[in-house]
């Protein structure tokens, strides 16, 4: 495949302002008439063929201004339409084209899921539906006419506003109009139809335009819709007064479905959902299913500014629109729950992906320089990392000058296809700074390293901090240049935080030092004590820190630090750096078990004397970091099982010291009324469950006791689920049993069932593997559908023992499904082949055995574009 280089863009040489499409659906022959208004683009190459992307289309017959093209005027090729020597001027082009959506297996393009008719066009799907210039610079008017069996799809949705609607005189048959009047990409085109159950809620915009807003389910499932409408109407508002965005059509539509490649796509007014993401009871979804469908209704919903209305260029810019649509749905949740709360788990987050990949042999810019096939940069550097440069941005120049930058944005840039420049020269020009440097947060790859040390002069009441940066070579940057780090600190003393003095000018002056070179020290005066430095408040910066601070000094942040962040992030240090010593070897159980009860002690007086204040975060802080962590941070002859080993003997030095006291606080925590979904009643029974977790380690007969009952006693999946988790850390009969009790209650429930088939695929038990191998032929598991995929065969690969066996069995068994799933579904089979990310850090045995099922994977004659490229890179 070619490679595609930002370099190489250039304007398209032709313009389509209008597009009517004319769709008659069917199972098998979908018959499409799209009439296009073209026109030369003024800034494009004059005299250039008109060249349309298409992709597995049949072609009925092309008329150029209404007549017939002869067979010498027009060729066709597997990549599209190609019409020799068309007018120089504005003209109209009448294409007809038949797709069979039932054979559509890749979900890209129209596609059937259950028994309806739906499309996902981003981010070049569109060109599988009719032959277009696929490119989201090219922005067009749609109107388009529906038309299916009334008893097949009774409801026929499209973008925009709906314009008419009627039955086809003389058949079954029926049809509706839809009118988009906002100039939109085609990646942003969507059509369903079906027959589907909704839930509908006026809503009046600030600026005072009613809009009607739906969500539509399968048959049956309008119970489970009401969370997703409620939590639209509340990201609406919330839109209106933090960024100013007013909704801009009549309708808002959100259609939920359960064969689906993303977790939702942000099609102008017709937000189609993964249903993962939008169905929700207490009985089939959990507290954290409650806030992701609240946070991806609002990152799909808050697209129509940041990616609908102003769109990315090119594809080289995603991040224009998904870094900042994420910083904008993590704004959100921040103010719907708790801010401290939802920062540690976006770290949590950012870590676990980001840094993983930033760690491996996928590392890329936010904004990629290069690709082969854009759908393998949907990761979680272009989205995460993008969103933490937004943030770095806004602490940089401050909130004001943030909020004039975005409303000079919205201004300056609505209605065209932006770049990363235009975006930070909104920013430039609303502080005044010079962001050129800080521009290199999207060009350089890489985690950087922080390193700080402290030095104390009692007799000059001086404290001198030192600083250096430093990134790791990436693929294609062996060299680094030094970023923009915004260090949010302070300096914790026996009452608190000590002003902070200093005549640096690298110190920003409210609390943050920018370090933008190789190192430099600010020296702060009048410190009357020595203090504590408390480093990177709130994760300013997407960075690692290596902190020249002992266990005592941390463990006192973690007791007395203002920045709450930072508290949680104190323990979880003193927790990385006894599993990272044990687990690389460097020191023994007996070693460990000292630190474990360090650490049981800080944790009892904490959730003795703070744990009720603030369950959500105190259940953060009971969760060890993970040990998928602890080998990014050993980050070389990684040996999985050892790893493994230290964090069950730490989770069960601390479950054990702290058995009583956890019994006392889940009885406190103890349920009282039903079940609400609530940030505020998913934290304690967030508390409760994590202290389940730990007991369960420490003392599994009581663990599995106590799991057993919750089982029994819950009115809510959250808890079910909790104790199934729970029992699978132990093994036995009972776990068996459980198991088999779980799948009774939810047979007819795909999505719980896929947290079932999950929470088995990670056990980490040498028998994993042949329990996965079982469970896929279980009726409730298909690899046609992306969820059960994810679930079984992407959880067995996130399980850091298994997946990683020393027999190699659990690579040569993800590496056979990639190659399978290559045939149907190749976006899904190169998600699942990024699981060998990692490969590199491990020990040389593992390491061998990885690569050469990597390699096994890209001889395979006739792979993807999607794996070959994941394939090629990870092996680079
Ligand atoms: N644009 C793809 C799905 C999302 O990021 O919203
Ligand atoms: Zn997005």
């Amino acid at each position: 495949a070619p490679l595609i280089r930002l370099e190489d863009y250039r304007p398209s040489d032709w313009l389509i302002d209008t597009v009517d499409l004319d769709i008659a659906l069917d199972e098998r022959e979908t018959r499409v008439r799209s009439l296009l208004g073209l026109r030369p683009n003024p800034g494009g190459q004059a005299g250039a063929p008109l060249v349309l992307d298409g992709d597995e289309l049949t072609l009925a017959n092309v008329k150029l201004d209404g007549v017939a093209l002869g067979a010498g005027a027009y060729s066709v090729t597997p990549q599209g339409l190609i019409i020799h020597a068309p007018p120089q001027r504005g003209f109209t082009l009448t294409v007809e084209t038949v797709v069979n959506p039932s054979a559509n297996t890749k979900l890209m393009g129209l596609y059937r899921s259950s028994n309806a008719y739906c499309t996902q066009c981003e981010a070049d799907g569109f060109r599988r539906i009719t032959y277009f210039l696929d490119r989201p610079d090219v922005m067009s008017v749609y109107t388009v006419r529906l038309e299916a069996r009334k008893a097949e799809a009774p409801v026929l949705l499209s973008n925009g506003n709906r314009v008419a609607t009627g039955d086809v005189i003389g058949s079954d048959r029926h049809f509706a109009v839809w009118h988009d009047p906002h100039p939109k990409p085609a990646y942003l085109f969507a059509l369903v139809g079906g027959a589907l159950d909704h839930v509908r809620e006026d809503y009046v915009t600030a600026e005072g335009n009613k809009v009607e807003l739906a969500v539509y389910v399968e048959p049956g499932k309008a119970g489970r819709a009401g969370w997703a409408l409620d939590s639209l109407v509340r990201c609406m508002r919330w839109d209106e007064r933090v960024f100013g965005r007013n909704y801009d059509l009549d309708v808002f539509n959100v259609v939920a479905v359960s064969d689906f490649n993303m977790g939702a796509m942000e099609n102008k007014g017709l937000n189609i959902f993964n249903d993962k993401y939008v169905l929700a009871d207490p009985q089939t979804a959990t507290d954290g299913d409650y806030a992701s469908i609240e946070a991806i209704i609002a990152h799909e919903y808050f697209h129509n500014w940041t990616g609908n209305r102003i769109t990315c260029r090119d594809w080289f810019q995603l991040c224009l629109k998904e870094g900042l649509t994420v910083f904008r749905d993590q704004e959100f949740s921040s103010d719907e729950r708790s801010r401290p709360v939802k920062r540690i788990a976006d770290v949590r987050t950012l870590r676990a992906t980001q840094f993983s990949e930033d760690a491996g042999p996928l590392a890329h810019p936010v904004r990629p320089r290069a690709y082969k096939e854009i759908n393998n940069f949907y990761t979680p550097t272009v989205y995460e990392k993008g969103a933490e440069v937004i943030r770095m941005l806004k602490v940089l120049i401050g909130a004001d000058a943030f909020k004039r930058g975005m409303d000079l944005y919205f201004e300056r840039c609505d209605g065209t296809a932006a770049t990363i420049e235009e975006f930070l020269a909104c920013f430039a020009e609303s502080s005044g700074q010079d962001l050129s440097h800080f521009a290199r947060w999207y060009e350089q790859a890489g985690t950087p390293t922080i390193t700080a040390s402290g030095r104390y002069d009692a007799a000059a009441q001086t404290y001198t901090l030192d600083l250096a940066q430093s990134t790791p070579p990436t693929p294609g940057q062996p060299e680094k240049l030094p970023v923009v780090l915004p260090v949010a600190l302070g300096l914790v003393g026996k009452g608190g935080d000590l002003p902070l003095h200093t005549g640096s000018n690298a110190y920003a002056g409210n609390g943050v030092i920018v370090l933008d070179r190789p190192s430099l020290s600010v020296t702060f005066s009048d410190v009357a004590e020595p203090p504590i430095p408390s480093l990177l408040r709130g994760f300013s910066a997407p960075a690692r820190l290596e902190l020249d601070l002992g266990d005592a000094d941390l463990l006192k942040l973690f007791s007395t630090d203002s920045d709450s962040f930072n508290r949680w992030q104190a323990l979880q240090s003193v927790a990385t750096r006894a599993l990272v010593e044990t687990g690389s070897g460097a020191s023994n159980r007996v070693w460990l078990m000292g630190k474990a009860r360090e650490l049981a002690a800080a944790l009892d007086l904490f959730l003795r004397e703070q744990a009720a204040a603030d369950p959500a975060f105190a259940a953060q802080v009971l969760r060890l970091p993970a040990p998928a962590d602890i080998a990014r941070e050993i980050g070389r002859d990684v040996d999985p099982e050892r790893i493994h080993a230290a964090h069950r003997s730490l989770s069960a030095e601390i479950g054990n010291a702290l058995a009583a006291r956890l019994a006392t606080l889940r009885e406190a925590l103890a349920e009282s009324g039903p079940y609400a979904p609530d940030a505020s009643a998913a934290g304690q029974r967030a508390l409760r469950n994590e202290a389940l977790g730990l007991i369960a380690i420490g003392d599994p007969d009581i663990g599995a006791r106590l799991a057993q009952l919750q089982f029994a006693g819950a009115d809510n999946l959250t808890d079910r689920l909790a104790a199934l988790a729970a029992m699978t850390l132990i093994p036995g009969a009972a776990r068996e049993e459980l198991i088999a009790r779980f799948a009774e209650r939810y047979a007819s429930e795909p999505l719980v069932l896929d947290k079932w088939l999950m929470a088995q695929a990670l056990i980490a038990e040498p028998g994993t593997l042949d329990r996965v191998k079982e469970l896929m032929r279980h009726p409730a598991f298909s690899l046609g559908n992306p969820n059960r995929v994810r679930a079984l065969i992407g959880g067995f690969a996130a399980n850091l023992t298994q997946f990683n066996r020393a027999d190699g069995a659990g690579y040569s068994f993800v590496a056979d499904i990639v190659i399978a799933l290559d045939r149907t579904n190749p976006q899904v089979a190169s998600r699942l082949l990024g699981s060998f990310r990692a490969w590199r850090m491990l020990e040389p045995g593992r390491r061998a055995l990885a690569q050469s099922a990597l390699a096994m994977v890209s001889n395979m004659p006739n792979l993807s574009r999607d794996v070959a490229d994941i394939a090629e890179r990870a092996l680079a």
